[in-house]
């Protein structure tokens, strides 16, 4: 060490999904007063949500500093009509990614080490090894898919004609059909962000994950022990990350009509049913959902969402789902949208199950109370965060449950069956506490994520 205390710049990209751990990751870090942090802000934020959250870090923690980075415009004519709205963002950032260079190195005090979302890794790792920063990742989803990430581009090298199965070495297999699906196409750009990124990573000085040894035992090994990827960076598990209310010193706000309403049903009645920030549901899947959640006979609450991006989001519940469901359910069902306090909610122990559509967070912030869950992945990682879901012991996953109109829709009488049962089974009860147990394990002092955090203290003042 050249006895200069560290100072962290962090690169969070777009999305809730992204943002969240993040978020959390700097507010675990900033309670060690040994360590000064930064926040690359890229104006304007995609979302109103990110924008909020932001502005709430920034107040919570005022020794962060902000770095504001402002985006070069993208042509969208380039890309396909309906791009998805983060995947051009992100492209977007690529593209200004060199603007980070003369940021970093204009950092007061001299950066030591930077943390970028994996979604710039491949632009960053070689600007922060330039400047002699250090340089980790902060990945947002599982070890399962790290795993995938950093042995696509190897399995792509050894591998001619379509993408099928893909087994990774001390991990298992995935199947093709779980594979994030534009990864079937060498060509999308979703492919080749996820093969530049995946290639460098190995070139990082560490990668930290808001996941536990006990969640995916085999695939930190694998990562750790050289089977996947010999000399693989270090790997810090350190989740679960806290969740900020409880580090923020904001006054107490009334409860939120969902959890007034939780507080009113018996322990262990109800369903949480949410598909987090960037899944819109078609209306036809919407109307079985309802006819599912009725048939149970079960408690819901259910978090609706139509839009993609939240402030598209003007769908009125009644119009939406129907005034006769709603009044046929009405004491039993609450029907909400827009932003909910999703870890109040979980934590509240009125609630027994959770239907997720295994965003990450989502996963460990189950993970992390021993709520059980009934998994109905949809894109992107989130079939990998399934398989973690189902072999860890947390939950179900309805491998056959697609939201893709093609292969049909999930009738509201399988998943009102599905629902009872899942709700009746003692021993996914049993193993999903177990999972909140070895959670909380993990990070009490001497737990395995305790130490990991506390090696990535020491790698950051080496
Ligand atoms: Br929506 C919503 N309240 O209303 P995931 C989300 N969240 O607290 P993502 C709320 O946002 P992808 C809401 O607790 C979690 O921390 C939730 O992240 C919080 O999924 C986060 O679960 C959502 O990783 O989709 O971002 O919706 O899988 O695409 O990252």
């Amino acid at each position: 060490s050249d006895g200069t205390r560290p100072h962290v710049v962090f690169v969070p990209t777009a999305g809730m999904g992204h943002f969240h751990p993040f978020f959390r990751f700097i507010a675990a870090l900033s309670t060690h007063d040994a360590v000064d942090i930064s926040i690359v802000t890229v104006l304007p934020t995609v979302s109103a949500a990110e924008a909020d959250h932001l502005a709430a870090l920034f107040a919570d923690f005022p020794a962060v500093r902000r770095i504001d980075l402002h985006l070069l415009p993208i042509d969208a004519a380039e890309f396909p009509a309906g791009a998805d709205t983060f995947l051009l963002r992100w492209e977007a950032l690529r593209r200004s990614a060199h603007l980070l260079g003369p940021l970093l190195a204009a950092a007061t005090p001299r950066a030591t080490a930077v943390v970028t979302d994996i979604v710039l890794a491949s632009h960053v790792i070689p600007i922060a090894r330039e400047l002699r920063v250090q340089c980790h990742v902060l990945f947002i989803s599982c070890a399962t898919m790290l795993s995938l990430c950093a042995y696509f581009p190897v399995y792509l090298e050894n591998f001619s004609g379509d993408v099928g199965d893909v087994d990774i070495p001390g991990v298992g297999r995935v199947a093709r059909s779980s594979l994030p699906q534009p990864l079937l196409d060498p060509e999308h750009l979703f492919t080749r962000q996820f093969v530049a990124n995946g290639g460098e990573i190995c070139k990082a000085d560490g990668v930290v994950l808001n996941t536990f040894d006990a969640l995916e035992p085999d695939t930190l090994a694998a990562l750790r022990n050289g089977t996947l990827i010999p000399n693989f960076p270090p790997v810090f598990a350190v989740g679960p990350f806290k969740s900020l209310t409880t580090t923020t010193t904001g006054e107490k706000k009334s409860p939120s009509p969902p959890l007034a309403w939780l507080d009113e049903q018996s322990p262990r009645s109800v369903v949480y049913v949410a598909f987090g920030n960037r899944t819109a549901v078609t209306p036809d899947q919407l109307s079985e959902i309802a006819a599912g959640l009725e048939s149970s006979g079960c408690n819901f609450l259910w978090v609706l969402k139509t839009t993609v991006v939240d402030r598209d989001d003007d769908a009125d519940p009644n119009i939406v789902l129907g005034e006769d469901f709603l009044s046929r359910v009405r004491g039993r069902g609450h029907v909400t949208k827009g932003w909910v306090e999703q870890e109040e909610i979980l934590s509240h122990p009125a609630v027994a199950l959770f239907i997720s559509h295994c965003g990450w967070n989502s996963v460990v912030e189950a993970a992390e109370r021993g709520v059980p869950v009934l998994a109905w992945p949809r894109a992107g990682d989130q079939r990998l965060d399934a398989m973690v879901v189902e072999r860890s012991g947390l939950g179900v996953w309805m491998e056959k449950w697609s939201w893709n109109g093609e292969e049909g829709l999930v009738s509201g009488e399988e998943i009102g069956r599905k629902v009872r049962e899942v709700m009746d089974d003692s021993v996914v009860r049993a193993t999903a506490a177990k999972v909140g147990e070895e959670a909380a394990k993990a990070v009490a002092v001497g737990g395995s994520s305790y130490r990991s955090m506390q090696e990535f203290l020491v790698k950051l003042k080496a």
